[in-house]
């Protein structure tokens, strides 16, 4: 089982993450909210070799689910131990339904009525550019390789830096402005980190990856986001101690790729 460095004591459910080994990929959003409040979770893909089985048993084409579950369309999905009909084990899949989950369960999802809406509202929006990173080296087809599309990758990956990424940037240092004139201070939503920051965060940190020097050129347009948000979520108890760890895994051939040609050009 995965200990974060700053468990917590209060007694959770054995979590269980199931999500493909060796990438950090959509898996990252709920590792990184396990992390953040300290709560255990096991990884079935990294903690064991035979882990895949059950990543490949979840998304089999033919499953009809397992112990009164619902099937799961793909991974992540997460697995918990005796909150399922008649006390077997709960199976929910899709990341925003998960960190929904989670959120109130580890003191992620906001204070309020108003504030968990809008936490969800702005997770959401960050997988939605999380999702058309995806689609900048894929934008035709998933199933087939990169090289495939490259041409429209190109067009597409254009369109993403010149466009989208502003556009989301913008809007999240919006968020970030109407917050700190509330008063509230560096993150989100209201005084506390919420699965919104960890979400959000995630996103910026693949983006520095995959789009190194777009980024570079535009963080000083955005002076909330990349000089306070984004090197203040990474000093967050939880979260500090995770990056320093084995546990986050490098990217590579996930959603967020370093392909130079993709990237602004010097
Ligand atoms: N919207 C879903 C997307 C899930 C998804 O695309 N999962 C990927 C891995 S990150 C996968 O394995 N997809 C397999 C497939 O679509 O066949 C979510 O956020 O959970």
């Amino acid at each position: 089982m995965t200990e974060p460095s700053t468990k917590k004591s209060r007694s959770h459910p054995p979590y269980e993450l199931l999500y493909w080994p060796g990438i950090p990929g959509r898996g990252e959003f709920i590792r990184l909210a396990f992390e953040a409040s300290g709560v255990s979770y096991t990884d079935i893909g990294n903690e064991s070799k035979e882990g895949i089985q059950q990543i490949l048993a979840l998304k089999a084409d033919d499953s009809l689910g397992a112990d009164g579950n619902s099937p799961a369309f793909a991974p992540p999905a997460l697995r918990i131990p005796g909150e399922g009909k008649g006390g077997k084990p709960l199976l929910i899949y899709q990341t925003s339904c998960i960190l929904s989950y989670l959120g109130d369960r580890l003191g992620l999802a906001g204070e309020d009525e108003a504030e968990k809406h809008w936490v969800l509202s702005h997770a959401l929006t960050a997988l939605d550019l999380n999702n058309e990173t995806h689609d900048t080296h894929h934008p035709i087809a998933t199933m087939k390789y990169y090289e495939e599309q490259k041409e429209e990758a190109l067009k597409k990956a254009a369109d993403f830096r010149e466009a989208r990424i502003p556009k989301f940037f913008g809007f999240f240092e919006r968020v970030l402005k109407a917050n700190k004139d509330q008063g509230q201070g560096k993150y989100l939503v209201g005084a506390k980190l919420s699965f919104a920051d960890t979400t959000l965060w995630q996103v910026l940190d693949g983006l520095k990856f995959a789009f190194p020097n777009e980024l570079a050129a535009r963080e000083g347009e955005f002076p909330l986001l990349f000089g306070t948000f984004y090197p203040s979520v990474k000093e967050e108890k939880g979260i500090k101690e995770y990056l320093a760890s084995k546990r986050r895994l490098p990217y590579s051939q996930g959603i967020f790729r370093h392909y130079p040609e993709l990237d602004r050009q010097k």
